[in-house]
């Protein structure tokens, strides 16, 4: 009891201080605070809407929900094998525990036992054919949690199977021609070439590379963990809670479990604690569960997810296995390139099949590719189902690219900043993507150029070869990655959102979109452009919980679209109040409605000053509807399936990054010294929030390549590295002592919400330039004659395995 804190603990962390002190200076506080006087509630840096609750603890997540008398807790039973036969469950064993009230298997669910978000091929429980070691087979609905989870625990004496040897790598799917959805081709050439063409053209440049690159894969590590709890209402409905990115989808799923219709199930989401993609999908099965369970019982159930448990039952970013063949000239450019990638997709499809497609769509990144032929391959395998992760697929495009770059310029001997150049896309030329869309919006080259000033690239690069030179253990090095990222689903259905506004009588707001919250700011952004669209005081706008009952049919909180969707809807909505007041005050105090102006809280009307609160009084006692919906969907898009071309995104979001590290030799550690970032967010709605989002998404980033190492048992299948104690993310004190972010101020060509661009998953992309800044000090170690066969995540043991390379050669 009152033990003394630790001294430490009182300090603050150092890189923490610099880093806040930092963020403080990009931003141009007296020119936001122009604007914000001028009435402008958008291009403000804003704290995040509920930053006061989460400091405070008093942001309310789903078990956080005060519980309902008569609650029941759910926990899984989950297959100790990775593949074979469920001959039969011992469920007198379990219901035989303290506090069990019911064990259900996959038989008790009345509707389909299906949770596949696209494809229909996710049992919800093990159907009798075990795909994965942690698959859930049974659930139990106990008294409390504690009791769930011990009579669950039982799956491992309960459960008779017969086990079968599990498929568990993308190259063993690949052998057997094993996949989840079919393979995918993209195959293009600016000659009118076939894919035999493309092959003797590229066998026929100047020079050749040829490899092989794995690029592992990433938990989402969302702070809060999966939960559903599900409350039964009346006549066979029930109302979800549930942590989750897709109410709508969660909406779809549960009803086809409870065998109803959709206006007979509610899903709600106030907020999650993360989600990173792993709450698009993946949701569905624990919202099926609870809910089955709560209409059976007719009993308020929940069922929360243990951290072992959600890493052991749900599946996260797809790892990569890349073979490719490339030409290139002297000059470092490329002439053609062919490549294949197998992802792990684990045992269903999921998201795979659009994860594959970004993923062949951003293997061009910032560069013109005349001659490409990619083959996509979604590997079937006896794990966990991968799904969406930050960037979904488009990192793992891309890398491969910025891969074959820096070997290119090893092969060259030249800084690889200026094969990267050599390749970048033109203006007006050399500006077709491989899947046809036109690259109208250009701006790669000015960023890059920006940021090699504003970082002293070229001061730096030869000081690090100095330093090299003299310091034999400690290796430095240098890389800059620049990024292109399509903005839109990628499936053009998805690109559509609904919003409903209400303006009370007393003036104050509320608003609701299809959107989910999950810490990136969506709803401080919509309740921006609300409060600019109605001239209001932000503090006037209330978002409240995303809610099916409100806006429906909506789509996934991804893809990065949430404000460029969401934001336009509710625009849509508030604009259309606006214009019914304005014709309301017009009519009571003259001039045309067209001359109303609403700014600052006050309505401006034929000469006078009203304010907001008593136009909208006015407003309610001549009968006017103060409420509205509002609508949109992206303008342009177009995508055929088959020949993998169209115009997939709206627009792109541009960035890069130089990152310098020091590796140490003997040990394989290393530090990130420095890092400089320019990043495209359009004309930003919020900056604040902005350079958030592209801090974290570099750290996250950054994780994924570095230390972030997933692990299956190479014969039981299973995933050792199934907590945090084995898997290791960053923290706050992995952030650079100079960590300098920047948003690049270009507005948006494309008319999108006040010309911003989306932010959310772009930046993923930027710690490449950690990544190679790595491969880079490595290369140093071997004098720069070989290229270092660094794979990805670059652990301290993969980076001493490439140091061994690079040594002996
Ligand atoms: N930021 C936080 N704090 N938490 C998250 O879960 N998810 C990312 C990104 N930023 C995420 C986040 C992912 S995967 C996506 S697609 C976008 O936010 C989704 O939100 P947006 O479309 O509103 O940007
Ligand atoms: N496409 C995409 C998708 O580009 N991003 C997504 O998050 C997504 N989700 C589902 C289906 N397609
Ligand atoms: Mo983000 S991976 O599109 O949820």
């Amino acid at each position: 009891m009152n033990k003394p804190v630790p001294e430490h603990l009182l300090q603050p962390a150092t890189a923490f201080a610099d880093y806040r002190e930092n963020t403080a200076l990009r931003i141009d506080t007296a020119a936001e605070a122009r604007s914000h006087e001028a009435g402008a509630r958008v291009g403000i840096s804003r704290p995040h809407e509920s930053a006061a609750l989460h400091v405070a603890g008093e942001a309310t997540y789903i078990d956080d929900i005060p519980e309902m008398a008569g609650t029941l807790h759910c926990a899984l039973g989950l297959s100790p094998v990775a593949a074979g036969k469920l001959l039969g469950v011992d469920l007198e064993a379990v219901r035989a525990m303290p506090g069990v009230v019911r064990v259900l298997t996959a038989e008790d669910i009345p509707g389909t036992n299906d949770c596949g978000s696209i494809v229909h091929d996710d049992p919800i429980l093990c159907d009798g054919e075990i795909r994965y070691l942690g698959q859930p087979v049974f659930a139990v609905i106990a008294t409390t949690r504690e009791q769930a989870r011990r009579a669950a625990a039982l799956a491992k004496q309960v459960l008779k199977v017969e086990a079968a040897k599990p498929v568990l790598t993308p190259q063993q799917a690949h052998a057997l021609g094993q996949y989840v959805v079919p393979p995918m081709h993209l195959v293009r050439s600016a000659a009118g070439l076939d894919e035999a063409g493309i092959r003797a053209a590229i066998a026929a440049a100047p020079h050749r590379l040829q490899d092989s690159l794995d690029v592992g894969g990433q938990e989402q590590f969302y702070l809060e963990g999966q939960i559903s709890y599900a409350i039964p209402k009346e006549a066979g409905a029930v109302h979800v809670h549930c942590s989750t990115q897709h109410p709508s989808e969660m909406q779809h799923l549960v009803a086809h479990a409870l065998h109803v219709p959709a206006h007979a199930v509610l899903v709600e989401c106030r907020r999650m604690g993360g989600g990173f993609g792993g709450k698009e999908s993946q949701s569905g099965l624990f919202a099926c569960v609870a809910a089955v369970a709560a209409t059976l019982l007719r009993r308020p159930v929940k069922l929360r997810l243990d951290r072992d448990d959600d890493f052991m039952v749900t599946g996260r970013r797809h790892c990569f296995w890349y073979e490719y063949d490339i030409g290139f000239d002297a000059s470092g450019r490329i002439l053609g390139a062919a490549i294949s990638m197998v992802s792990r997709s684990g045992h269903s499809a999921d998201l795979s099949a659009p994860v594959m497609t970004r993923a062949l769509c951003h293997f061009d990144n910032a560069y013109w590719l005349p001659e490409v032929a990619m083959h996509g391959y979604c590997g079937k395998t006896n794990t966990q189902s991968n799904t969406a992760f930050r960037g979904f697929g488009g990192p793992q495009g891309a890398i491969a690219i910025e891969y074959i770059m820096d070997s290119i310029a090893r092969r060259l001997g030249v800084d690889p900043l200026a094969v990267r150049r050599a390749n970048f896309y033109g203006i007006g030329e050399r500006n077709i993507t491989p899947y046809r869309q036109t690259v109208q919006d250009n701006i790669v080259a000015d960023l890059v150029a920006e940021l090699v000033a504003s970082s002293d690239y070229t001061v730096r690069r030869d000081a690090i070869a100095a330093y090299n030179a003299t310091s034999p253990v400690l290796k430095r090095g240098l890389a800059l990655t620049p990024l292109k990222f399509g903005i839109s689903f990628n499936v053009k259905h998805f690109n559509q959102a609904g919003a409903l506004v209400h303006v009370y009588t007393d003036g104050s707001i509320l608003v609701n979109h299809g959107g989910t919250e999950m810490g990136q700011g969506l709803n401080t952004k919509v309740a921006q452009v609300v409060a600019h669209e109605l001239g209001v005081a932000f503090d006037r706008v209330r978002p409240t919980a995303t809610d099916t009952s409100k806006v429906a049919n909506t789509s996934a909180t991804a893809a990065s679209t949430g404000a460029d969707l969401n934001g336009k809807a509710a625009q849509d909505a508030a604009r259309q109040i606006r214009e019914r007041l304005a014709a309301c005050a017009a009519a009571r105090h003259g001039g045309t409605p067209e001359q109303v102006r609403f700014a600052n809280d006050k309505v401006f009307v034929n000469g006078r000053e009203l304010g907001f609160d008593t136009v909208v009084g006015e407003a309610y006692l001549d009968r006017v509807q103060l409420w509205s919906d509002g609508f949109y969907a992206t303008p342009g898009l177009s995508w055929d399936r088959e020949t993998m071309t169209g115009r997939p995104f709206y627009y792109f979001a541009y960035g890069a990054a130089v990152s310098e590290v020091v590796v140490d030799t003997l040990t394989g550690e290393w530090k990130l010294l420095r890092a400089d970032v320019l990043h495209d967010a359009g004309k930003s709605l919020n900056p604040a929030v902005d350079i958030g989002q592209v801090e974290g998404a570099f750290i996250q980033g950054m994780g994924w390549l570095t230390t972030e190492e997933l692990v299956w048992h190479p014969e039981s299948g299973k995933l050792t590295t199934h907590a945090p104690s084995t898997y290791k993310i960053p923290t706050a004190n992995d952030c650079p002592p100079v960590f300098q972010v920047r948003l690049f101020d270009r507005v948006n060509v494309e008319d999108s919400i006040h010309r911003s661009k989306a932010v959310g998953e772009p930046p993923l992309l930027l710690p490449f330039s950690v990544f190679f800044a790595i491969r880079d000090a490595v290369s140093a170690a071997g004098g720069h004659r070989v290229d270092p066969p660094l794979s990805a995540p670059a652990t301290s043991e993969a980076i001493l395995r490439a140091l061994s390379a690079v040594q002996t050669a």
